[in-house]
């Protein structure tokens, strides 16, 4: 299994990224504990040198295998879902900004929190046809480049759209875009789905990419969350991309990273 851990570009006020201080420094020290890829959290393309960030990452053999963009609704209130129309057209053209460095990267763009909530005076419906609508005009302005997106299923306390993977897969259908496929997250998978083993099993082919934290959002191995169970039914999908630890900096960055590692090498289904 391929490993990754996420590293924000830029500070951010999103909790469960370990590392968001001095991009290069950091690089080195994940590659050094033996992570096979760094997942970049990218608020806005523009204002980030992407060529400079794929020198570093060749630097220290890391691949990227993924794009975070939720900074942009985190920081920005950008999303697919807001009632103002001009604010739904900024979250395509933001997500569309990341296309030239996805191609270049070969790294899936997460759509995750930029998908927004339901706000007032807005129905469940009216919000999941904008949002459908969006991700079918980044779908299409991204094929053509080879990139390919993942949406994540998010937890009820964070979003009020697309808490599960059952929810996630009904949105794939009405999407119906071949390059748009789902993110799976355990922290998530734990509060929302009965069984995970049972949705990666669903999921299979549609899992375009997969983030890893325990139950309490701590490194894999702090928490009760069955991993070695979840990961032979991901093997059994034939999924060959990454799995990019996505957790609290608890105790501290360095250490969560490390033992993650360590934790996840040592489970047979991921050795
Ligand atoms: C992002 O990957 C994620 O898991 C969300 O919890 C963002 O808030
Ligand atoms: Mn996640």
């Amino acid at each position: 299994m391929k490993l990754s851990v996420v590293l924000s570009t830029q500070a951010s006020q999103f909790e469960a990224v370990a590392f968001k201080g001095d991009f290069a420094a950091n690089v080195a020290k994940i590659a050094g504990w033996g992570y096979d890829g760094v997942e970049v959290a990218i608020r806005d393309p523009r204002l980030v040198d992407g060529d400079e960030i794929l020198r570093i990452a060749a630097v220290h053999s890391l691949e990227i295998p993924a794009i975070g963009t939720g900074q942009a609704w985190g920081e920005e209130g950008l999303s697919y879902t807001d009632p103002d129309p001009a604010v739904r057209v900024a979250a395509v053209q933001r997500t569309r900004a990341h296309i030239p460095f996805a191609a270049k990267s070969g790294a899936v763009i997460i759509i995750g929190l930029l998908r927004g909530i339901v706000k007032p005076g807005v129905s469940q419906e009216q919000a999941l046809g904008w949002l459908v609508e969006s991700l079918q005009e980044c779908c299409a302005a991204a094929g053509p480049h080879g990139v390919r997106l993942a949406l994540e299923p998010i937890n009820r306390y964070e979003t009020t759209l697309v808490n599960n993977v059952a929810q996630g897969m009904e949105l794939l259908e009405r999407i119906g875009a071949e390059n748009m496929g789902l993110l799976l997250d355990t922290f998530h998978m734990n509060i929302e789905d009965a069984e995970m083993v049972e949705s990666v099993r669903t999921c299979g082919d549609r899992i375009f990419h997969f983030h890893v934290a325990d139950s309490n959002r701590w490194y894999p191995g702090a928490g009760h969350i069955d991993f070695e169970a979840i990961f032979q039914a991901l093997a059994g999908t034939g999924y060959e991309g990454y799995v990019s630890g996505e957790f609290m900096p608890q105790p501290d960055a360095d250490l969560a990273a490390r033992w993650s590692i360590e934790y996840l090498r040592q489970l047979e289904s991921c050795g």
